[in-house]
């Protein structure tokens, strides 16, 4: 499986993706420092919200296969750049996480700005029901 770098704001879900996709418990604990979880490297939403902090994201990055773009499409706070995806020396992918909660016009805008960011492909998912969790799974094999 590829080793993934997490990305996105504080509670878009990152965490509790980790989880579902590792048939883990829902287990809400919030992220505090960069962490493996399942695998994978989780870093807590600060990391992207304060720009002080992105370097550690593109240099942990380094140790991964791939970087994963995260939206929550119920929030109005959006903090990816355009072009952002280019600045990471792997791949970057986007999902749009809560679909169990958002309308279709929050998950197409959410869709235009992971594109604008540069992320490719793009994956709709629900950690609470389940929906597009074995695409995302086939996609990390
Ligand atoms: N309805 C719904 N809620 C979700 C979903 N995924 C996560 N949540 C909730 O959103 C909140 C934040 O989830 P986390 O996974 O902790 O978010 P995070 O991105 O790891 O946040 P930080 O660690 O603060 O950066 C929790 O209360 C979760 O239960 C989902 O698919 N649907
Ligand atoms: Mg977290």
């Amino acid at each position: 499986m590829k080793r993934v770098l997490m990305v996105g704001n504080v509670a878009c879900g990152k965490t509790t993706l980790l989880q579902a996709l590792d048939d883990q418990p829902l287990d809400y604990k919030k992220t505090q420092s960069i962490e493996i979880v399942a695998g994978h490297i989780d870093s807590p939403g600060e990391y992207l919200e304060r720009r002080v902090h992105l370097q550690n994201l593109l240099v942990t990055s380094v140790d991964t296969d791939l970087v994963l773009f995260l939206i929550d499409p119920t929030q109005d706070r959006y903090m990816y750049s355009a072009g952002q995806s280019a600045a990471f020396p792997v791949p970057v992918a986007g999902v749009i996480t809560k679909a169990d909660l958002a309308t279709e016009e929050e998950i197409q805008r959410s869709k235009d700005l992971l594109e604008l960011a540069g992320a490719d492909p793009i994956f709709v998912v629900s950690s609470y029901t389940g929906e597009g969790l074995e695409e995302l799974r086939q996609f990390l094999e």
